[in-house]
């Protein structure tokens, strides 16, 4: 573990407090411009752009932090309408020069010290460049049409589901199982329709389109919706093989994960999901139960690369678990290609198909 983790690990309070006190003294018009609301939101998104900076840094990450920042300054000019593009711009830009300067006062190092600026250099850089008058999502994609029939699905399922219209949604479903022998497979349901509609919803949350009790309501909705195709996966002709998935430390996002097991299924192997955050302990004590030939481990947030790193070490070094191959995937690998490779992993792929494509010849 890096120094500077360790610093920020138990000084991130103290070192977050010093931060949000001096972005108040260096900007005077803060103190009139946020309420006490704000100013609670403004002292956690401190802390996560402290992870973030760190997760960068110890894995000399470039695009962690740049998709961090980018996303960030988007976020709050869609969240704070009353504010003009340019104050967020403004304010975001002396908040990394703050951590900046903070930073020189910790004593962390010359190599991390330097690594540190950079990574702050590169986010003010994206920071001024970001656009912020981009045409809202919903308007761009949400209620457009397609001629392609998969496309067109994906339009009118999420649309359904964006007027909490659950019998409609369900019926895009069966019409997409109606057309399983023509252009669509059920590889297509999960990939093109489940999948798409979250990523969708996510740039929904994110240009503050929809909030997010809609985004807690779709999430129930496609998941229990796409519970209802169980029977026609888990009753297909199934090897002998079993894959195991999680996702790994503090991980929430966990609906990647079920549908990796999912297409898993449909290709005929067994497969064992323990949904969201399990302890790097009892992923141990899975595999001696379950005995799968391949774990899969999930992380969405970049934040939590560290406990995955921290999980596949401790299967590596227990003796039970060593030899099991392991795959990691999911978008915090997207952001950080270079890190299966440096683990030992065997494989990182990009969905269920391409698993199970790799492993028909590897294992
Ligand atoms: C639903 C959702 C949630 C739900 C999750 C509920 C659940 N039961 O899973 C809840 C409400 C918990 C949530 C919380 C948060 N979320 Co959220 N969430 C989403 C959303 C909209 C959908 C996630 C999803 O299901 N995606 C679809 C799946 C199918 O895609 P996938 O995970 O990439 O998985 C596929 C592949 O990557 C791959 N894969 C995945 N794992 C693995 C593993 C292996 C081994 C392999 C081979 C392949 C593989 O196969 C999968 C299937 O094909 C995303 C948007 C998005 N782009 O994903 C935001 C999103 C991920 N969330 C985001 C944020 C910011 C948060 C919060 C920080 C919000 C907050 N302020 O609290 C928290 C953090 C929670 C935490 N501690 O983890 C941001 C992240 C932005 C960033 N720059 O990091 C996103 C991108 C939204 C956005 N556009 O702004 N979220």
């Amino acid at each position: 573990m890096s120094l500077l983790f360790e610093v920020i690990d138990n000084k991130k309070e103290k070192l977050a407090q010093k931060i949000f006190e001096r972005q108040f003294e260096y900007d005077k018009k803060l103190d009139d411009e946020y309420n006490d609301y704000r100013k609670s939101k403004m002292y956690r998104d401190i802390k996560y752009n402290l992870e973030s900076l760190e997760v960068a840094i110890k894995y000399d990450a470039n695009k962690v932090f740049e998709d961090y920042a980018l996303w960030l300054v988007k976020f709050l000019s869609n969240r704070m309408m009353d504010f003009p593009k340019k104050r967020i711009k403004e304010q975001m830009i002396d908040h990394y020069r703050i951590i900046s300067e903070e930073l020189k006062e910790e004593n962390l190092g010359r190599d991390y010290l330097q690594k540190a600026q950079i990574h702050l250099e590169n986010a003010i850089k994206i920071t001024e460049e970001a656009d912020l008058e981009e045409e809202s999502v919903k308007k761009a994609i949400g209620f457009s049409s397609s001629e392609n029939l998969l496309e067109g699905l994906s339009i009118r399922f999420l649309n359904s589901l964006l007027q909490a219209d659950r019998e409609e949604a369900q019926k895009v479903i069966e019409d997409a199982l109606d057309n399983l022998d023509n252009d669509v497979s059920l590889e297509d349901i999960y990939l093109g329709i489940f999948q798409k509609t979250m990523i969708r919803v996510g740039e929904l949350w994110h240009s503050g389109d929809i909030m997010v009790d809609e985004e807690h309501y779709i999430t129930s909705m496609v998941q229990s919706i796409m519970m209802q195709l169980w029977p026609k996966i888990f009753d297909g002709k199934k090897t002998d093989r079993k894959i195991m998935v999680c996702t790994a430390g503090n991980e929430l996002h966990e609906m990647g994960g079920r549908i990796l097991c999912d297409l898993m299924e449909i290709k005929g192997w067994n497969t064992v999901y323990l949904g969201a955050a399990v302890p790097a302990v009892n992923i141990i004590s899975a595999i001696k139960k379950h005995k799968p030939d391949l774990v899969g481990l999930s992380v969405t947030m970049p934040i939590y690369l560290e406990q995955c790193e921290r999980a596949v070490k401790k299967i590596r070094t227990n003796d039970s678990t060593k030899n099991v191959k392991i795959a990691v995937g999911g978008r915090a690998f997207s952001l950080a290609p270079h890190l299966p490779a440096e683990w030992g992993v065997d494989v990182s792929v990009n969905n269920g198909i391409e698993l199970n494509e790799w492993a028909e010849r590897y294992i």
